[in-house]
């Protein structure tokens, strides 16, 4: 089984279904196609329908898009418990999961990863000021706090143990961390949603991640 993905040290998508597979102990090896090339979409053609990454070579075919392989994750490791076990828990990380999946625009592109804002490393930068970007954020804020203070009594994460909204949730935190996202402006009256974020940031996979981001950077 093979994950491809894209730079580590900005793809986050790709993240995504990296700390999936690693949550459910699966064995796979991991290819890297580089981004922002004139022959990104052809190298990534040469594995996934779509041209994007992720996507997942599995028993002789592809499970592409992140959503989709994390599906597949919990389909495959049942006892991963990669969902929430409570019926509505479950049905409200699906919710988060999907909102995560398809939407937010204004927060993935004024807040974009890329070779001038990596998830990794000390470099940051300015909060942008646009009014679309802070609906997202007041938005992402709200979302937190309800999920956390509803279901997150059990442990750090969005549902109390680790599931994969928290996944879909990474990324954001690493957006945050490095546009400086002063979260009591977005309505986190009492750093809820700032816990939550430094949750996902010391999260020991998201770690693991971000040493392979720096060493991909480091081996140029
Ligand atoms: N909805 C897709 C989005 C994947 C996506 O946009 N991936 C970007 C990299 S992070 C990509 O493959 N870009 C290649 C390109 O645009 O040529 C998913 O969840 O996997």
């Amino acid at each position: 089984m093979k994950l491809v993905i894209g730079d580590p040290a900005y793809s986050t998508w790709s993240l995504r279904p990296w700390l999936v597979l690693k949550r459910c102990g699966a064995d796979f090896d991991t290819q890297i196609v580089r981004l922002n090339r004139p022959d990104t979409f052809e190298e990534i053609r040469k594995v996934s329908p779509n041209g994007k990454v992720p996507a997942l070579l599995v028993d002789g075919d592809v499970v592409w898009d992140s959503l989709s392989i994390a599906v597949w994750c919990a389909e495959r490791w049942p006892q991963a418990g990669l969902w929430p076990a409570e019926p509505k828990a479950r049905w409200l990380a699906r919710s988060a999961v999907c909102e995560m999946h398809s939407a937010f625009g204004a927060l993935r592109n004024l807040m974009g990863m890329g070779p001038d804002h990596p998830m990794i490393g000390d470099s940051r930068a300015e909060t942008p000021d646009d009014p679309a970007l802070h609906a997202d954020l007041r938005r992402m804020v709200e979302l937190w706090r309800d999920l956390r203070g509803r279901f997150g009594a059990g442990g750090p994460y969005l549902f109390g143990a680790w599931s994969v909204a928290d996944a879909f949730f990474t990324p954001v935190a690493a957006r945050m961390r490095h546009f400086q996202v002063d979260l009591t402006a977005f309505g986190d009256v009492d750093g809820v949603a700032a816990a939550y974020r430094d949750a996902l940031l010391n999260d020991p996979l998201f770690l693991e991640w971000t040493a392979m981001a720096e060493q991909d950077l480091a081996a140029g």
